[in-house]
């Protein structure tokens, strides 16, 4: 299911999960490992315009994680979810330069959230 919608200066191309193949397209390819609780890499970095394909892989025994990356200005982006031992692939191309925080906000009962627990990292886009 295409999410993407291009509505303006100041929005974005929304994620697409599925393995729409990007060959020719000059995607960067990041591998992010998530575990109990982090996100391995959690300092990235890209540029304006380049599209970005992220291969999520859930290394947690039975530990649901989730992957939220909202942009500089707090709109969320993407929303992915992947469940223990799961993978999820997702593509995003940024429209916008600066800071985009992303992060997990699982949680058991009255446990902190896993963002809480450390579980969250930086892509910055120039
Ligand atoms: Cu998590």
């Amino acid at each position: 299911m295409l999410n993407g919608l291009l509505l303006g200066q100041e929005d974005v191309w929304a994620d697409e999960t599925g393995g729409t193949d990007m060959s020719g397209t000059g995607a960067q390819f990041i591998t992010i490992t998530m575990e109990s609780y982090t996100f391995t890499p959690h300092t990235l970095i890209a540029e304006v315009g380049q599209p970005i394909e992220f291969l999520l892989k859930n290394e947690s025994f039975l530990v649901p994680h989730n992957f939220l990356l909202d942009s500089p200005d707090g709109t969320r982006l993407i929303e992915a979810n992947v469940d223990s031992g799961e993978q999820a692939t997702i593509q995003f191309t940024p429209t916008q330069s600066g800071p985009h925080v992303f992060y997990c906000n699982k949680q058991l009962l009255f446990f902190p959230d896993h963002r809480e627990e450390g579980m969250e990292g930086m892509l910055t886009v120039r």
